[in-house]
Parts: structure tokens; C-alpha cells; sequence
């Protein structure tokens, strides 16, 4: 009895000590995109819930503006747990989790309404799932509105020949580069933080992405036509380092989802203000938008649909069959 009494004694607050240290966590959350920018702002508010609910065992430093380098290379680091979170553009995981390319597909939703109605539905989770059980290091948590992606160039696109043999950045994905060159264009992957120096020494003739984006990188600035293809909609995850979901106990993995989902609901209302405060803004800074008949568009890229459709047949029925 003594013996066993001080056997407790002694291991009772070793074993409180290794859960404590292993509960408390500071999350570094890293985007490539500004301060003030909706993906940031539902992020800040997101740690702000987590550390509340979580009694300050979470909490959250932000890294925005790309200061702790392009998409890629944070989610090189978040695969090592040298940072804990991110929100990144699902371009980029296709090359590594072939199925999530499903979404990154041209034109695979009608519109936003539709994207949006995806993933809130089983196929957004599927999807999410697919992410945290490939071997991709992360913990796919919610999505974010990246809106819809259209061109933007130096010299007007106003019809499809016009792109002909133009030098369009895309991310790296190789989908996106055959997407630009079945549209007629030359598509080249380079990261995000290239493009406005690209566009400024004429490396490239444009390249696409919505209202937001190409106002606050001031790619605006050398490009100044944006021809409303609306070829891609592309939706964001929010992301954790596998190494870090695995310290946090299931009550705070909990906690993490439900506050990400809410980050989810947070960030699409910031993101209708800022797409249409965007649009005003890039119309006054002389951003002539161009409507374009986009069935030719939506033609010319049936190739990739077909290349890359096969294995996700029965996904895409099911994407088509929600209204
Ligand atoms: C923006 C996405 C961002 C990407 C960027 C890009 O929000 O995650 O890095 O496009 O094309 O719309 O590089």
C-alpha cells in the first residue's frame, strides 16, 4: 500500500506535466495574402474563438503577406510542423493529392453559388477528407472563398483568338498549365509573389485570378484588362500540420473543426464585400472589364475536362447533381 502510494505521488505530476506541455500550443498561421484581407481577418478571428474556448493552451501568431515564403514552400514547412497552419490555394495541392483535382478542373462549377453549395455539402468533406488521409502531411479543417478566376492581360482578350500564343502565370499545376494552352495561351506556373515583377518587365502577358487578388498584389498596375472567363472557382483550404493535429486532444481537435467551419461561414461574408469593393476600386484605377462569350472558352478546354476527368466520373456526377 505505502509502496503503491508512492508510486503515485511520484508519477501523478510527471504525467500532469507531459499533458500540460503537450496541450499548451502556439500556432503559427501563415498566408500569402494581406493583412485586412478576408482569408486573414476569418483567420485572426478563428484563433481569437480557439484561444478563448481553449483557456490559452492555443494560442495563434499571424503571418500574413507571404513573409514566411510562397504557398509551396509553407506547406514544405507545415509538412515538417514548423508551422502549424494555412490557408492555400487548392492549385497547388493537386500535383501532390491527385484527387482534389476534381475542383481545379475548367469550368467543373456553374458558378459560385454552385462552388459554394459543394463544399458545404458531402463532396466539400469528401474532399477534405481525400486531403487528411493522402500522404500530404496536413489536416484539411474547412474551406475559404478564393471566388472565380478570370484573365487578366496586358492587351485585351475579348475574344478567345486574342490570347493566341500570350504568356499566361498560372500556379504550379500542371492542369492549369494545359487549361491556358488549350485556351490558345502559353501558361506559365510561377509562385504568387513573382507576378507583379513578371508583369512589369513583360516575362508574362497576364495571368487570372479574381477581383481581390489582382487588386491587392497590384497586379492591377501592368495589367489593366480583365476579360471575365470565369474559368476557374477555386475553393481554399484551411490546413494543419499532421504533426500538430496529433499533439492536441480530442476535445481541442474538437474545438479546431468547429472553429475552422465557422472561420468557413465568417470569411464568405467578408468575401462578397470585398469582391465588390474590389471591383469598384480596380473600374477606378482604369481596369477595363470585359464580358466575354465564355462558351468558347468553356469549348476549348473540353480537352483537359476529358484528360483529366476519367478517375473522377462518379465525383463529378455527383458535383453536377448539386443545385
Ligand atoms: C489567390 C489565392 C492564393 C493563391 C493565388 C495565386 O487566394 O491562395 O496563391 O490566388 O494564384 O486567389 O497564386
Amino acid at each position: 500500500m505505502y509502496f503503491k502510494r508512492t508510486l503515485l505521488a511520484v508519477a501523478l505530476p510527471f504525467a500532469f506535466t507531459l499533458a500540460s506541455t503537450a496541450q499548451a500550443l502556439e500556432i503559427k498561421f501563415a498566408d500569402i495574402h494581406p493583412a485586412g484581407y478576408p482569408t486573414v481577418v476569418a483567420e485572426e478571428s478563428m484563433g481569437q474563438t480557439l484561444t478563448q474556448e481553449t483557456n490559452g493552451e492555443l494560442t495563434f501568431k499571424y503571418f500574413p503577406g507571404g513573409v514566411l515564403g510562397s504557398e509551396k514552400e509553407v506547406i514544405e514547412q507545415a509538412q515538417v510542423g514548423a508551422i502549424q497552419m494555412t490557408r492555400v490555394s487548392l492549385g497547388i495541392v493537386g500535383p501532390v493529392v491527385p484527387d482534389v483535382n476534381v475542383f481545379n478542373m475548367p469550368f467543373i462549377f456553374r458558378d459560385q453559388a454552385h462552388m459554394r453549395a459543394v463544399i458545404d455539402g458531402e463532396v466539400g468533406d469528401a474532399i477534405l477528407d481525400k486531403i487528411t488521409h493522402s500522404e500530404f502531411g496536413l489536416v484539411a479543417l474547412a474551406w475559404m472563398d478564393g471566388g472565380t478566376r478570370n484573365l487578366y492581360t496586358k492587351k485585351p482578350v475579348r475574344k478567345l483568338e486574342d490570347l493566341k500564343g500570350m504568356k499566361i502565370r498560372v500556379q504550379g499545376n500542371p492542369m492549369f498549365i494545359e487549361t491556358i494552352n488549350a485556351m490558345g495561351g502559353n501558361g506559365i506556373a510561377m509562385d504568387t509573389g513573382e507576378i507583379f515583377s513578371a508583369l512589369q518587365t513583360g516575362v508574362i502577358d497576364g495571368a487570372e485570378n479574381n477581383p481581390p487578388t489582382l487588386l491587392e498584389h497590384n497586379h492591377f498596375q501592368n495589367a489593366k484588362f480583365y476579360s471575365l472567363t470565369g474559368h476557374l472557382i477555386l475553393p481554399e483550404p484551411i490546413v494543419m500540420s499532421k504533426i500538430t493535429w496529433e499533439k492536441l486532444t480530442p476535445d481541442q481537435q474538437t474545438l479546431v473543426k468547429k472553429a475552422a467551419k465557422a472561420a468557413q461561414a465568417e470569411e464568405r461574408v467578408l468575401w462578397d464585400k470585398k469582391s465588390a469593393s474590389s471591383e469598384e476600386k480596380l473600374k477606378a484605377a482604369g481596369v477595363e472589364f470585359i464580358t466575354v462569350d465564355k462558351k468558347p472558352f468553356y469549348e476549348a478546354t473540353a480537352s483537359v475536362r476529358e484528360k483529366y476527368g476519367a478517375p473522377y466520373a462518379d465525383l463529378i456526377k455527383r458535383i453536377e447533381a448539386v443545385q
